[in-house]
């Protein structure tokens, strides 16, 4: 088989790569890993920012993201039972949309296969050769058969435990990492959300998250250590630790019932440097990881592939390498933004085990600060909605 770009991994980088590749006539082939339920399974992100709405329109799939998105002014903070709205609105005149990472997969996957574009599931074993030169491959095992797929580029949109990383010489690569002592435990629930916008709660028991997926679906977090179990939660502990964390007008109107989907995610900083290696390309997870209080992951991963698609279309249309030359620096600068925002959020919000009494009034001041000055509520308002590339 041959094709112009062989992109690795069906997450959204993938998908929205192909689909934004395909949408310029470049030819593409997908291989994931797992098959198609599975990954549309992975409960995931929530909250897109105003420029991943528009690449997703770009790329011909914004219809029941425009019909059934609800468009979110602002959000609130609730800092040991008091609250405060931040109105993105008002404050800098943008907003953020709440639709389900598993609505924009499903979107894209359909657009893909209605394209008629090759998308391999369950491929195992993948692996990738020749980037360092001009005749780049990837090979994969597919019901126990070995095959060959040529390609100009190679894209690794296979996310923190793909392969495509994995590949690089170690002298090539620099890392960057932290790791919380904390995960998120989450539920996702068919009733309706307790308000109409999220709420951010910190608390001396640890921080809360109270979300949605529309107005009949919602999603609920509650910082837990690392390594806890989901089986040690059941759902009424749930709920008794979440009213807890929350201000007493929303513990009152909480909507409990049985979680659909319940699951710890790990909390971590992380970007690989740099994201190019000769005709290999890293985007979203595969390159950057932050932790979720930002809302950033898969917002970021967008709008790398809209920075990737970009340069390889102006590759094939322009015989122009400018694009694909200045693709990692690019990103990174807003890769690094974004990771900054996400860890100060993450810093201010959550119970770290070392956390003293003095971290605490430092953590309450810049509460305190953000909703007492309009330049730290803008600063808030468009790290949150999404800076520029
Ligand atoms: P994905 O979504 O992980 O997709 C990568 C795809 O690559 C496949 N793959 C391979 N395919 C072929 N060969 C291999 N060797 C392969 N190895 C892996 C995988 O099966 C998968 O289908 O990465 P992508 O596309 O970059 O998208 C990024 C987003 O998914 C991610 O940033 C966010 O979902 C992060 N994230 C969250 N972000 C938020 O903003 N809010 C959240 O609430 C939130 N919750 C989460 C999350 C990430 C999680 N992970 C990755 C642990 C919860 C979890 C559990
Ligand atoms: C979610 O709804 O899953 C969600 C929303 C906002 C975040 C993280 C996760 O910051």
């Amino acid at each position: 088989m041959q094709t112009k770009v062989a992109i690795i991994g069906a997450g959204p980088a993938g998908l929205l790569l192909g689909r934004l590749l395909e949408k310029a006539g470049v030819d593409t082939v997908i291989l994931e890993r797992r098959s198609q339920d599975y990954v549309l399974g992975r409960i995931r992100a929530g909250v897109l920012e105003q420029g991943t709405v528009e690449l997703l329109d770009k790329a011909g799939v914004g219809e029941r993201l425009h019909a059934d998105g609800l468009v979110h002014d602002g959000v609130e903070f609730c800092f040991d039972g008091d609250r405060h709205r931040f109105d993105f609105r008002a404050l800098i005149g943008r907003t953020v949309t709440v639709y389900g990472q598993t609505e924009v997969t499903r979107d894209l996957m359909q657009a893909r296969e209605a394209s008629g574009a090759t998308t391999i599931y369950e491929a195992e074993n993948v692996s990738l050769h020749g980037f360092d030169g001009d005749r780049p491959s990837v090979r994969y095992v597919k019901d126990g058969v070995e095959h060959e797929i040529a390609c100009d580029f190679i894209t690794g949109c296979d996310g923190y435990h793909g392969v495509a990383r994995a590949s690089v010489p170690e002298r090539a690569i620099r890392t960057f990492e932290r790791v919380y002592p904390f995960g998120w435990l989450g539920i996702l629930v068919d009733r309706p959300p307790v308000a109409e916008e999220l709420i951010y709660a910190h608390h001396a028991r640890g921080f809360a998250l109270c979300s949605m997926r529309s107005h009949s679906r919602s999603r609920y977090y509650v910082q837990v250590p690392a390594d806890e179990k989901v089986e040690e939660w059941s759902d009424d502990r749930f709920w008794d630790e979440l009213r807890r964390r929350v201000d007493q007008e929303t513990a009152d109107h909480l909507v409990t019932g049985p979680s659909i989907e319940k699951s710890v995610a790990p909390l971590r900083s992380f970007v690989a440097e740099p994201l190019r290696f000769g005709r290999l390309f890293l985007a979203g997870d595969a390159a950057h990881i932050v932790p979720p209080t930002g809302a950033k992951g898969l917002n970021l991963a967008a709008s790398d592939v809209g920075a990737l698609a970009e340069a390889l279309v102006e590759f094939y249309a322009e015989r122009s390498a400018a694009g694909i030359d200045g693709y990692s620096a690019r990103v990174l600068s807003r890769i690094w933004k974004a990771e900054r925002f996400s860890w100060w959020m993450t810093s201010i919000l959550h119970t770290f085990p070392e956390t003293d009494a003095f971290s605490r009034r430092i953590q309450r001041a810049e509460f305190d600060y953000l909703r007492s000055s309009d330049a730290a509520a803008r600063s808030l308002a468009e790290n949150y909605t999404g800076l520029p590339l």
